[in-house]
């Protein structure tokens, strides 16, 4: 790297103590009032950072990229997911990308358990009903919702994320079951009694709930397509706190409408922030602002991986959590 106190430029508001080391180590350029930026301001960004610090509501794509700065050296991405870098555009223009693996696992681990039980046991309902006013008291038959222990969960995506959620639903009694690129360790599936689906399909045409947790590639766009979405069996729910992407929202939307699955959880979409209006209106249907890793804790972490990735890399040795090696 060209200076001792390299330029970063931190696309959204870190939490103060984050932002107050990073001040101390390097000149810092940061985003006081948390606005996303834009295609033109990310432009302006990548003219004149020696790091960037983006984070998942940046598209840092080829057309961003093409106007970075050749001393641009390091985009150092706070957050697990890379889906909004241009992997490939990096690497050509010998740009190292980081993120944050780990930090957030149980966080969202955490997350999913919840959208897990809180859709079949109808949770934001019975609240919605309180604040109403409209609660008439306890009835045998009123707010009934569906047993979450003995069913099958399928787990689509079994990294990190995948076996931490793995590792609280069998505390909840539920049947472990995935799909992955590769198979688990013996060892590992034993841990959680998990059962190894090579054929996706098949898998989804025998869960009680699925749960996305593969990231979004160019491999998992519309990976529950509408022909996949198709096998589910009307009494499956599907949980996401992975990528919007990863399921076709508009076929997912369709058959939550129809009722012909019994119910969703959503922390993620398609095209975020915007929430496809249909949804807003079905009871069947848990939704949340992208909040999965939101704990203070993990932020403070993704926040040290940042200041670690960064650190290194001006210190001229390899960043730890290289996305793509530029340095070899
Ligand atoms: C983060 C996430 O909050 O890390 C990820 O991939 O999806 C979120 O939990 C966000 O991406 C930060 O950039």
């Amino acid at each position: 790297m060209a200076r001792k106190r390299p330029l970063v430029i931190v696309t959204r508001k870190l939490p103060e103590a984050i932002e107050a080391r990073l001040k101390e180590l390097f000149d810092v350029r940061l985003n006081e009032d948390d606005h996303p930026m834009g295609q033109d301001e990310l432009v302006a960004a990548v003219k004149a950072a020696h790091v960037l610090v983006p984070t998942v509501t940046d598209r840092i794509d080829s057309k961003v990229l093409a106007f970075a700065n050749p001393e641009l050296r390091l985009i150092a991405s706070f957050g697990t997911g890379v889906d909004h870098i241009d992997l490939a555009t990096a690497r050509q223009r010998g740009i190292t990308v980081t993120n944050t693996p780990g930090v957030l696992t149980e966080d969202t681990a955490d997350m999913t358990m919840a959208l897990i039980l809180a859709v079949p046991r109808r949770l934001a309902e019975g609240e919605r009903l309180m604040r109403s006013g409209k609660w008439g008291g306890w009835s045998p038959t009123s707010m009934l919702g569906h047993r979450i222990w003995g069913k099958r969960l399928g787990i689509v995506g079994m990294g990190r994320i995948g076996l931490a959620v793995a590792r609280r639903a069998r505390g909840f009694g539920l049947a472990i079951h995935y799909h992955n690129r590769r198979r688990l360790p013996e060892d590992v599936e034993a841990e959680v009694e998990a059962t190894y689906w090579d054929s996706l399909d098949q898998m989804l045409a025998r869960m009680d709930i699925i749960s996305v947790n593969c990231p979004h590639t160019p491999a998992t766009f519309h990976l529950l397509s509408a022909r996949r979405l198709e096998l589910l069996k009307p009494h499956c729910y599907v949980v996401n706190t992975s990528r919007g992407e990863v399921i076709d929202e508009a076929s997912l939307t369709r058959k939550l409408m129809a009722k012909e699955i019994a119910g969703a959880g959503l922390d993620v979409f398609e095209h975020e922030p915007a929430v496809n209006p249909k949804l807003l209106k079905l009871d069947n249907v848990v939704l949340l602002p992208h909040m999965g890793s939101a704990t203070i804790e993990g932020r403070i972490d993704m926040g040290e991986k940042v200041i670690i990735n960064i650190k290194t890399f001006a210190d001229g040795h390899k960043p730890p959590d290289r996305v793509i090696d530029t340095m070899l």
